[in-house]
């Protein structure tokens, strides 16, 4: 067995663990104006994150890549998520913050340049991985983050068996392209689901806002095609979707555990292919420029 697989698998677990350590985290408090930073998939869980943060009521919130921060933006808070907390990008932003922002880290590697790289660190060793694909890290660090904004995340856990123990349909699986949707918060849920199969699989991906789907990634969508919807569907889509011929797929759940689906589905679609989904082509464990 891969092992993804087994890290996909003790998630539940991990989301428990983040949760019990919100409390005593520094998290950022209601009110300030917040930014969230990372790379790759730790970009992905800042923009589900800033979304959910403001749609809850906390505060202004914005997500970047590492790479792209703005300058002249005023900010109380950034946050940056790493769980190698060795990524350039994230250390460089790091560094040219200090003194003018505060600044949290949300790294896995407690040994890690991340650990003492901004004003503030949490630390999830229990969720840190060993593979290139990150599943278990990423979806830890959401469920620290929306442990503090007090949403019931072990209620989350417990409800994330059936999505664990997924079987994967066949239906899918011999689709060639996939693209996945999201609204609000899930739209970097989306995102995420998608670069997992890119990495894992070496698949043909694409993710959107739900409703940008119309204005014209549908004119790509025919019966090799699936949809895989991540948390609320827009009214009349699932139609538009399945006239194309395309598989349209969804689940009435927390879209966090609809993610948890798409890295099942990620891993059986890379097996399918013959492909290792512990060894993805051309990345490393951690991007170091
Ligand atoms: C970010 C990242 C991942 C990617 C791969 C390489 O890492 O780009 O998104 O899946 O693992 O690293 P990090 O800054 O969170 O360690």
């Amino acid at each position: 067995t891969p092992l993804v697989s087994a890290e996909i698998a003790s998630q539940p677990h991990a989301w428990r663990q983040a949760a019990a350590l919100a409390a005593s985290s520094p998290l950022p408090a209601r009110g300030l104006r917040v930014a969230v930073v990372g790379c790759g998939t730790s970009w992905f869980i800042a923009q589900a994150y800033a979304a959910r943060r403001e749609a809850l009521g906390h505060g202004l919130t914005d997500a970047f890549a590492a790479s792209e921060f703005p300058a002249g933006r005023d900010y109380d808070l950034v946050v940056a998520i790493s769980r190698s907390g060795t990524t350039t990008e994230v250390l460089e932003l790091l560094t040219a913050l200090r003194g003018r922002v505060r600044t949290l880290a949300v790294i896995g590697d407690p040994e890690s340049p991340g650990r003492s790289a901004a004003d503030d660190v949490v630390v999830l060793p229990f969720a840190d991985e060993r593979s290139v694909v990150q599943t278990r890290f990423a979806t830890s660090t959401l469920s620290l983050l929306r442990a503090g904004l007090g949403e019931d995340v072990e209620a989350l856990a417990s409800a994330a068996d059936e999505a664990v123990h997924w079987q994967v349909p066949e239906s899918l699986l011999e689709r060639s392209q996939f693209t996945f949707l999201g609204r609000g918060w899930s739209v970097g849920l989306a995102h995420e689901a998608a670069l997992k199969a890119r990495e894992a699989a070496i698949a043909w991906t694409e993710s959107y806002p739900a409703m940008d789907y119309r204005h014209g990634p549908k004119a790509i969508s025919d019966d090799s095609s699936a949809v895989v919807f991540l948390g609320e569907r827009p009214e009349g889509l699932v139609a538009e979707v399945e006239a194309t011929g395309a598989l349209a797929v969804w689940f009435d759940e927390d879209p966090q555990l609809t993610l948890v689906r798409c890295q099942l589905f990620a891993v059986a679609h890379a097996l399918g292919k013959g492909l290792d989904p512990d060894r993805p082509r051309n990345l490393t464990r951690s991007i170091v420029l």
